[in-house]
């Protein structure tokens, strides 16, 4: 027993003595031992023993509260002492009858049951429990490392049903998705039990998953909670916590003991957990992504919708890594308030209540750091210097001091939320700093770092006067990956040649640490590029499409950035029709530029320059039938863009250096395979890597340019096919999934 907390002791003495006493105990995670399968889970002889000795006591009334189905509770517990709450509620047994709670429907239910039966069939270990009112997907069996796979498809799945459906919720239990009724909770089966035992009943209820917490949630002050922890660290409603339902036995055991009259020492007693955190701080978490921008998981003021779109592959990607640990996102929230006013942070859940188990943080931007750090350092001297466009690149003491500082509030906010030992991810060039700071607030956990643009060769990295300092902070991170092969060598050598560090391919030590560094190219989701349209978007495109009329299309699609070559790229276009004229009233050129930094100078000049561009091909080869180039400074939906993706010939993918280029994989993904178009991409863009069956091109090379571009206009349907077929198995092979599994993966290993 804890011997050393005698008022716990006291505490459960008295309680296990109250009369009359109702137990609500749950069985799967917290009486009964995890199983592989759900079929394996049943409850020994051992548990059925305690169950039914616990109901035959006068004054105690014992109620199974549970997710399984009604028949296979009866079959376990056929005494009428012992009463049961079937599928989370929707059915209840009490003085020996049972009672169906709720008009539910389960109709729509079938088709996603089917649906989820399917996948799981791709998914070795998938298991799909078909219950009346509920359906659940349970993975525990599913390979650790492809579980992500299958929960992307499944959340897509469940997601569009429960969009569909509203009476329905997906909830996430342990190692199991399910979908049920949202009528239905076990939070029913407190006042029911309350009922039943009699006036001045004291209740005692265990659980261990997200289920549980609906009936703990609406206990009374006079009743206790005990969250039993298996994998799960999440929230909880619970005062106490047991380890595994061995302890529930021994705590169960006990009590039974007690109250027949024995005075049994305690084996193990519900230990209590820490309240004191202030309401607004939640546990702390296992993994913790930090990026400049939050998701769009959940709308939040001052979204200017450019983050929705810039991180949707990522959501997508560390998504089913954050919920099965119950992670946390933090970034900036994308408002800035006036520098006089103090710095506000928060946390929500993303649901908006405790249903869910990833949370988001976020920190308000002061002006004088949307200034100097966001559009100074970080967008105006780490961005072109990174892309190796040093003339572009504008430093300032000011920037530093406040890139130092974002870095202190982001630390700030993030150690009290996160266990010393938490994973922490942090992401792109916003947040080279943040293992230094997080370590000096003593963080010990694994923590790793993402660079989403290039890493620039030495000679143009020493340019930055704090060159030496950046490299030796960001040497604090266990992991440091990088798009590709050449970005790992610069960041070696410009380690070697910096600090003294000893350097090798993979690993650097420094400082007695060792910090793994790793080209993990990122992934998109390719199945969201792929999805049937809606008649609507169907229609939008198709509009867009006639104004072109009988041409061919070439596309480019773009955030509007000066790395990205849109200007060469309208040039090219230009010089293609100079050079082989026969294309003439026969292609055009619509670049899509999606609005990106607008307020910063650059970027307004840069917009500038290609509506000049724009405006002077139009002028000197459009004719009154054929207008050359069509130039839309807006953003489009996943679902548009995929389906211009498709209608488009030539995927025109030319910046002047890109990290990797999404695009360029989200082009290859929405093609027809029986007619693919052409990918031309730049042979500088990270993508070019992996992707060598594209038409690779030099957008600095304007000549060249026009005459690839002819040549992809021209290339036969054999060679599109072949050449696509490879692109495609890249991309499907290297997705964004894979991506954040390989990355964690790693990550873990270097430990
Ligand atoms: P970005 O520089 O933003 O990302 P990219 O990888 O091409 O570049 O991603 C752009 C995303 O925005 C794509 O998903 C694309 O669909 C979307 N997009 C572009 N134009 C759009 C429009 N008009 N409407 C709607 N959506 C639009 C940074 C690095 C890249 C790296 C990624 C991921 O600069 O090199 O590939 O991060 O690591």
């Amino acid at each position: 027993m804890d011997g050393s907390n005698g008022s716990s002791a006291q505490h459960w003495l008295t309680l296990a003595r109250h009369t009359p006493l109702g137990i609500l105990c749950d069985l799967d995670g917290t009486l009964v031992p995890f199983a592989r399968t759900p079929e394996e889970a049943r409850p020994d002889a051992g548990a059925l023993e305690l169950v039914n000795t616990l109901a035959a006591l006068p004054g105690v009334t014992m109620a199974i509260v549970s997710g399984r189905p009604k028949s296979w509770l009866e079959a376990f517990f056929p005494s009428p002492h012992v009463f049961l709450v079937a599928e989370h509620g929707a059915a209840r047994r009490g003085m020996g009858a049972w009672e169906n709670i709720g008009k539910i429907d389960p109709a729509p239910l079938e088709e996603l049951a089917a649906r989820l039966e399917r996948l799981a069939e791709r998914h070795p270990g998938a298991l799909v429990e078909r219950k009346q009112t509920t359906v659940a997907l349970h993975y525990r069996q599913v390979q650790r490392g492809m579980r992500g796979e299958l929960l992307v498809e499944a959340y897509g799945i469940i997601d569009k049903f429960v969009a569909k459906n509203p009476s329905f919720e997906r909830l996430e239990g342990v190692l199991v998705a399910e979908i049920r009724p949202t009528s239905v909770k076990k939070s029913s089966a407190v006042p029911w039990v309350r009922e039943l035992a009699g006036a001045n009943t004291r209740l005692l209820a265990l659980g261990d998953d997200v289920t549980d917490e609906h009936m703990f949630r609406v206990l009374g002050a006079n009743d206790e909670a005990i969250v039993v922890r298996t994998t799960e660290r999440r929230r909880t409603a619970a005062r106490w916590e047991l380890d595994d339902s061995n302890e529930v036995r021994a705590v169960l055991r006990w009590l039974q003991g007690v109250r027949a009259g024995q005075t049994p020492l305690p084996v193990v007693l519900p230990r209590p957990l820490n309240r004191r955190a202030p309401e607004n701080v939640t546990p702390s978490r296992d993994l913790l992504v930090v990026s400049n921008r939050l998701p769009e998981f959940r709308p939040i003021d001052g979204d200017d919708g450019e983050r929705r779109r810039n991180v949707g592959g990522l959501v997508s990607a560390l998504e089913p890594a954050l919920r099965s640990r119950g992670g946390m996102w933090l970034g900036w929230s994308g408002k800035t308030v006036s520098s006089s006013e103090p710095v506000t942070t928060g946390v929500v859940n993303e649901a908006g209540d405790t249903s869910s188990s990833v949370q988001l943080a976020w920190v308000d931007y002061t002006e004088s750091w949307y200034q100097d750090y966001y559009s100074g350092f970080c967008n105006g001297t780490l961005w072109p210097l990174f892309h190796s466009f040093p003339s572009r690149v504008e430093m300032s003491d000011a920037g530093w001091a406040a890139y130092r500082e974002v870095h202190e509030a982001f630390a700030d906010l993030a150690a009290p939320h996160t266990s010393s030992r938490a994973t922490i991810w942090a992401h792109d060039y916003h947040l080279l700093l943040f293992a230094h700071v997080m370590r000096q607030r003593g963080h010990a956990g694994p923590m790793g770092h993402f660079l989403h643009i290039p890493f620039p060769s030495l000679d143009i990295f020493s340019m930055l006067p704090w060159a030496a300092q950046l490299v030796d902070a960001m040497l604090d991170y266990d992991l440091i990956g990088f798009h590709t092969p050449q970005h790992v060598t610069n960041f070696a050598a410009c380690a070697a040649a910096l600090l003294p560090a000893k350097v090798s391919d993979d690993v650097i030590k420094h400082r007695g640490r060792e910090t793994h560094i790793a080209a993990l190219p990122i992934g998109i989701i390719p199945d969201a590029f792929q999805e049937p349209p809606e008649p609507a978007v169907v229609e939008e495109v198709d509009a867009l499409m006639r104004t072109l009329g009988d041409a061919k299309l070439v596309l480019g699609v773009d955030r509007l950035d000066y790395t990205k070559g849109i200007p060469e790229r309208l040039t090219a276009f230009g010089r293609m029709l100079e050079m082989f004229p026969e294309w003439r009233g026969k292609v055009s050129l619509v670049q899509i530029s999606v609005p990106s930094r607008a307020d910063v100078p650059l970027y307004a000049e840069q917009r500038a320059t290609i509506e000049s561009i724009v405006g002077r091909l139009n002028g000197e080869f459009g004719e009154a039938a054929w207008v050359p180039v069509r130039y839309l400074y807006r953003s489009y939906g996943k679902e548009q863009l995929s389906q211009l993706y498709r209608a488009a010939a030539v995927g025109y993918v030319t910046p002047l250096r890109d990290g990797m280029n999404l695009v360029a994989k989200e082009y290859v993904a929405a093609q027809d395979p029986e007619d693919p178009g052409v990918l031309m991409l730049s042979q500088f863009a990270g993508a070019a890597v992996e992707m060598q069956d594209a038409v690779l091109t030099n957008p600095y090379y304007i000549d060249g340019m026009a005459r690839d571009l002819d040549r992809s206009l021209r290339m036969r349907l054999d060679e599109r096919k072949t050449r696509h077929a490879k692109l495609l198995a890249t991309v499907e092979r290297s997705n964004a999934v894979t991506w954040a599994e390989s990355f964690l993966d790693a990550l873990a290993a270097c430990r």
